[in-house]
């Protein structure tokens, strides 16, 4: 399999990455079997940057059994919770000296700017790493008293071979994500890069090695999602699926899991998420987090505030300044300083966007501002924002991921509360009121995995993540995520009770 090398010319990042790519399995990396490649995009002009070996079906039965392996011999009960945490933090350590060249890979794949993909993914992807490395000797069941004749206790065993699904919008982020909860208690994976976003995990597979993981208990496999993904959701041998993208083929995975062997599913999907500002909210402040809210990644996060609700006193001053401050959004190569915005991630994700700025207008909203490309080259468009928009539009139901955000106006706490509840989402939601009673309140109210008073898309490693309706199934990060990786045994143990 070839080796990838990069020079990165940029005044944010001035140097080179050399690493290899391939199928990733058992330490290695491998052609794929059936020796095809798939083409990596630049999103910033739209050329090739490299071409990867593409896994198939056939390479997941390969990487499965590699995984089986290496879990009744090096890793699951042979390992202790000390070896793990201590190779998981080594990860992190790699990663932190890594942590330029790791940003750099991100930025120009994804497209994100060098700075986010700096300060937020790979910092936030060290942190979450050490976060499980932490739990990783702290795995422990409970005593339970029932009967001074007998002893029964749990333990919190590992599921075994696990499979894990990523997207493209947070690659690496949504590798840590995956990966650290599912070592720090014992279990080997089959992990899926997105086809669009590869490069980082691929980097991360050299460090794995480095870190002394036994080979085989990462295996990094890029492929398509109707072939390796698919094959991932309905292995028998799989014993739990988790996964990261559209609720459209959430359903599948969940479908695929209860057609072969009822294998568990954790699913984190897709968001339409309400951002409430209320008369009484700090108004420069307000202003700041919504903008954050819906473009930050370009709008490209779950979790993004894309319907933003405004008290009807306060409409006509935020929408002037909202509209100010999304004109200071700066748009353009995500490798120069001062760049807020860069490209969306691709072909594919540029026309599905541009498709629904098509559909608002022809619903009859009005594009406040934005609503066009920008430049002449890559996938790069406008901070959107609409209004005169009605419940059953397009733009208003479903999520665009991209920078498009719809602003709202309400009257009351009962009409706000009504009209951002009314979606089959449930990710996150926000509000802003000075007023605690009314924030809480109000917070408490919306239905929504994650709440965030006075603030918008605030995440960390140590707080549980995930959806509310049809957002999803299971919490990721925290305490909370380690219960998704775990099978829970109860031993009874006979003393003096006698038959
Ligand atoms: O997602 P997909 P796409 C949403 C967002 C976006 C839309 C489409 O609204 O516009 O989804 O994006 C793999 N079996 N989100 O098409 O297809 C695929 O290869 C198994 C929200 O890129 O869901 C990739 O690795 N796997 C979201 C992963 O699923 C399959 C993040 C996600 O891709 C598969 C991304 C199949 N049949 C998109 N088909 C979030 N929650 O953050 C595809 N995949």
């Amino acid at each position: 399999a070839p080796t990838f090398t990069h020079e990165f010319k940029t005044e944010s990042f001035n140097g080179k990455t050399t690493f290899q790519t391939g199928v990733f399995i058992g330490g290695e990396f491998r052609d794929g079997a059936d020796k095809t490649t798939i083409d990596v995009i630049n999103p910033t002009n739209g050329k090739l940057i490299t071409q990867i070996a593409e896994a198939t079906a056939a390479d997941v039965d390969i990487a499965v059994k590699v995984a089986q392996t290496v879990l009744e011999t090096e890793w699951g009960l042979n390992a202790s919770g000390e070896l793990r945490a201590s190779l998981l933090m080594k990860l992190a350590l790699l990663m932190e000296r890594d942590l330029d060249e790791l940003s750099a890979i991100e930025s120009l794949d994804n497209g994100k700017t060098f700075g986010w993909a700096k300060g937020t993914d790979v910092t936030f992807s060290i942190q979450t790493i050490k976060y499980f490395a932490g739990w990783a000797d702290k795995i422990s069941g409970q005593t339970i008293e029932t009967d001074e004749k007998k002893l029964i206790y749990t333990r919190h065993e590992p599921l075994g071979v696990v499979g894990q699904i990523i997207p493209w919008n947070f690659p690496l982020l949504m590798f840590a994500w995956k990966i650290g909860p599912a070592l720090a208690t014992g279990n080997t994976i089959v992990i899926k890069p997105s086809e669009f976003t590869p490069l980082t995990a691929l980097r991360m597979a050299a460090l794995i090695n480095e870190a002394g993981f036994p080979k085989g208990v990462v295996n990094i496999l890029v492929g398509y999602g109707q072939t390796v993904g698919q094959a991932i959701a309905e292995h028998m041998d799989i014993q739990k699926v988790a996964f990261t993208g559209s609720t459209l083929v959430g359903r599948k995975i969940m479908a695929a899991a209860a057609a072969s062997n009822l294998k568990n599913v954790t699913l984190e999907l897709g968001g339409k998420s309400p951002n409430i500002i209320f008369d009484d909210a700090d108004m420069e402040q307000a202003v700041n987090w919504a903008a954050h809210g819906i473009f930050w990644n370009h709008g490209q996060a779950c979790c993004a505030g894309s319907r933003i609700f405004v008290q009807e006193g306060i409409y006509d001053e935020f929408l002037a300044k909202f509209t100010a401050k999304t004109q200071t959004i700066n748009v353009g190569d995500p490798f120069a300083p001062g760049v807020d915005q860069g490209p969306q991630v691709s072909q594919l994700q540029y026309d599905r966007i541009m498709g629904y700025i098509d559909s608002g207008r022809q619903e009859g909203a009005t594009v406040h501002i934005g609503g066009e490309r920008h430049g002449t080259e890559g996938y790069f468009i406008k901070p959107t924002i609409f209004t005169d928009v009605t419940p059953e539009m397009k733009i208003v139901k479903e999520e665009i991921f991209g920078p498009v955000g719809v602003v709202i106006k309400f009257k009351d706490e009962e009409d706000v509360l009504r009209q951002a509840n009314d979606t089959v989402y449930g990710l996150a939601a926000a509000v802003f009121s000075q007023n605690i009673n009314r924030a809480l309140e109000t917070a408490h109210k919306l239905q929504a995995g994650t709440a965030w008073v006075n603030c918008v898309n605030q995440l960390h490693a140590n707080v549980p993540f995930g959806g509310f309706k049809q957002s999803g199934i299971g919490r990721e990060l925290g305490e909370y995520a380690l219960h998704n990786y775990t099978n829970v045994k109860a031993v009874h143990v006979n003393l003096r009770h006698t038959k």
